[in-house]
């Protein structure tokens, strides 16, 4: 299954590493073959090639949409060496096979990313390399197709081995490879038109992914993992910038992102905000006067679990909270930026990472968020949506105070990003205990308590800090033993979406219990 190598056609946008490897080629006596500015770049190396042109026996036409479109290009990648017909009809009509087809594509994602108009994303959309793509990867028993510059290498390594040819294997690799970047080329142009059209319905997207990044191992070290990106230029973990530290692991890139989707909820207009996160839940989420404050205000609510966590801040690092963050072993801190200063403490911690985005991620952005099931993917859009003020509606007896309405639509965003069972108490702009991920509400009541309790304990408190706080429960009370554990812990003041069948009973439990209740009418599930 070895098959010589002798005829070469090269059609790259990117050209990194494009002379070396026509040199390499050409020592070993292929043929090259090249469209416009490869050939070109090809030739000022030095190097011999052929003009597709001069094979197609057409110019390269309609601005280079028309250029390799042609049966002399996709006879000789399609043809059946083996296939009595097919090599008589490449005689008939003067087509010579091709070995190897090397093409990387129009930059359409890098288009798309740069924020560039329509008419120039539609130009960057590649046809005639998709088309011979997919010829030479159907048509991997005789030929070899190249699609990533860094396979490049692998290539040449191939030829060597084989005294100038490749084995079936290896061109079965890079075909699949080949069909893996058309399908994500072409989910590519169909999620921005989608976007361009203003219709990103979940029924209508296609899905798929850029590798970025192979990642040592998944959620457990027996799992092989990677992660994929979409190109979007959201700032997020996919677009960060890091500054120091080991490699991020499955595990930190979710926590992170966790983290950081949190974070940009507290505008920093409104002030210095951080969360801290620890298997994907906020165990402390607080605002401040300071950023270090706010640091130090989260970490109060739960310093146990804060050990190894993510570090998610609103603002630019400074060093105070640099120095804060390094009290303690933290894994990832993530930030729209950082200050020399602050990255001068970090350097000192070789194993902690910092991730700088440029900014805040949009909260209210549209998009979608895909889970996987056995057999196949729910899809819907992502939780983006935001309270007002307005939006309350008091069903108690006592109406509360603005400071507890503050404190309230705190408690309710925070609540968003916690897994369900949600229960969030806050107190003056920040968390004093979480209840996450629980089977029922109740539990997630009296857990978020409990921890308050343990943390007063810890920080010498007379009293837990649930104690004249408030209490955010992501979906209804279904009975009235969940907002009475929630009075019994000491809140003053509930915000729930409403909508439970026992409404009625559940207001006047709050009542009885002198409870200020707002509804929201919006659930946040978060499974
Ligand atoms: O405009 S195209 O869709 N029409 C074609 O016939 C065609 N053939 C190759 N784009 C086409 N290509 C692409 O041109 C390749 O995929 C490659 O990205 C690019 C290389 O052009 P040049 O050699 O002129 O830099």
């Amino acid at each position: 299954d070895l098959v010589p190598l002798r005829r070469a056609l090269i059609s790259v946008s990117d050209k990194e590493g494009l002379v070396d490897l026509g040199r390499a080629l050409a020592a070993r006596g292929v043929e090259l073959l090249s469209t416009g500015g490869t050939a070109r770049a090809l030739r000022e190396a030095g190097l011999g090639v052929v003009d597709v042109a001069d094979v197609t026996g057409f110019p390269e036409m309609m601005d280079g949409r028309v250029k390799t479109l042609h049966p002399m290009v996709h006879g000789g990648l399609l043809a059946l060496r083996d296939n009595p017909d097919h090599v008589a009809a490449m005689e008939t009509h003067g087509i010579g096979a091709i070995d190897l087809l090397v093409v990387n594509l129009y930059p359409f994602e890098e288009t798309v990313a740069a924020g560039a108009g329509y008419d120039d994303c539609i130009e960057n959309i590649d046809i005639g390399g998709p088309a011979m793509i997919r010829a030479a990867a159907k048509n991997h028993a005789f030929v070899n197709v190249v699609v990533d510059t860094e396979d490049y290498a692998a290539l040449l390594v191939e030829l060597e081995k084989n005294d100038g040819a490749t084995s079936l294997a290896f061109r079965r690799g890079l075909a699949q490879r080949a069909y893996a970047r058309t399908a994500a080329y072409d989910a590519a142009v169909s999620t921005w038109m989608a976007g361009a059209l203003g219709d990103t319905a979940p029924r209508r997207r296609a899905f798929a992914g850029t590798l970025a990044q192979t990642l040592r191992y998944g959620e457990n070290p027996h799992q092989a993992a990677a992660f994929y990106v979409d190109g979007s230029d959201r700032p997020g973990v996919a677009t960060a910038k890091q500054w120091q530290g080991k490699e991020l692991s499955y595990n930190n890139i979710n926590d992170t992102d966790a983290a950081f989707e949190l974070v940009s909820e507290f505008l920093p207009a409104d002030g210095p905000a951080c969360a801290i996160i620890k298997h994907a839940n906020p165990c402390g989420v607080a605002r401040g006067e300071t950023l270090e404050a706010a640091y130090r205000r989260a970490f109060d609510c739960d310093q146990t679990s804060a050990f190894g966590g993510i570090v998610a801040l609103n603002m630019k690092l400074d060093a105070p909270t640099a120095a804060a963050i390094c009290e303690i072993f933290t894994e990832v801190v993530i930030a729209p930026a950082a200050d020399d200063a602050a990255k001068e403490i970090f350097a000192a911690k070789k194993n902690l990472r910092l991730l700088t985005t440029g900014g805040l991620a949009n909260p209210a952005e549209p998009g979608l968020a895909v889970r996987q099931v056995s057999g196949g993917f729910l899809v819907q859009d992502r939780d983006n949506g935001r309270l007002r003020r307005d939006d309350l509606k008091v069903v108690t007896k006592r109406a509360p105070s603005d400071a507890e309405i503050a404190d309230m639509m705190f408690a309710w965003t925070v609540a968003k990003h916690v897994k369900s069972n949600a229960i969030v108490y806050v107190q003056d702009g920040a968390t004093v205990g979480v209840g996450a991920g629980q089977m029922s509400r109740v539990d997630s009541t009296r857990i978020a308590a409990r921890k308050s309790m343990d943390m007063a304990e810890v920080l010498g408190l007379p009293a837990p800090l649930t104690k004249g706080s408030v209490v955010a429960s992501d979906a209804f009370f279904p009975f009235a033993d969940g907002l009475l554990a929630a009075a019994e812990a000491g809140a003053t003041a509930v915000i729930q979406p409403g909508g439970s069948m026992r409404d009625d009973e559940v207001i006047a439990a709050a009542d009885e219990a002198g409870l200020a209740m707002v509804f929201t009418g919006m659930r946040h599930f978060r499974h």
